[in-house]
């Protein structure tokens, strides 16, 4: 058996955490090391899904909760804008692979890449 993921083991309670949002399928907690004034993360409690393709994929309702949850926290914790980034792959610098978003907002401006 894999080990779990430290987002399955903050999901079971293993591991403290600031926890933002819950729903049967969903759960967000402040990120560890934040690199924006509000930087939550936003993931599924299946462990199924590695990616944003897989979950996409596997589980489309799934994507688009994680997508509204991340609107609903960016209008609670900031002012309803948000950077949502799904890294995919360890030279993109996904670190933990199950699927998760990071919501970012405030400071962004220097970094657009518009
Ligand atoms: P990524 O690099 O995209 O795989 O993002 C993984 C994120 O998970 C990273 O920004 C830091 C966060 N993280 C890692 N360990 C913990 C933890 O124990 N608690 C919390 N809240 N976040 C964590």
């Amino acid at each position: 058996m894999a080990e779990p993921s430290v987002f399955r083991r903050i999901m079971d309670r293993e591991i403290p955490a600031t926890i933002v949002a819950e729903t049967d399928r969903v759960l967000a907690v402040h990120d560890i090391a934040p690199k924006a004034p509000v930087h939550l993360v936003v993931f599924p409690k299946t462990e199924q899904y590695a990616n944003v393709a897989e979950l996409a994929a596997g589980d489309p309702a799934l994507l688009a909760e994680l997508v509204s949850t991340a609107q609903s926290l960016a209008d609670e914790y900031a002012d309803g804008s948000f950077r949502l980034v799904f890294n995919s792959g360890a030279n993109a610098g996904q670190t933990v692979f199950h699927v998760h978003a990071h919501i970012l907002s405030g400071g962004l401006e220097e970094t657009s890449l518009g």
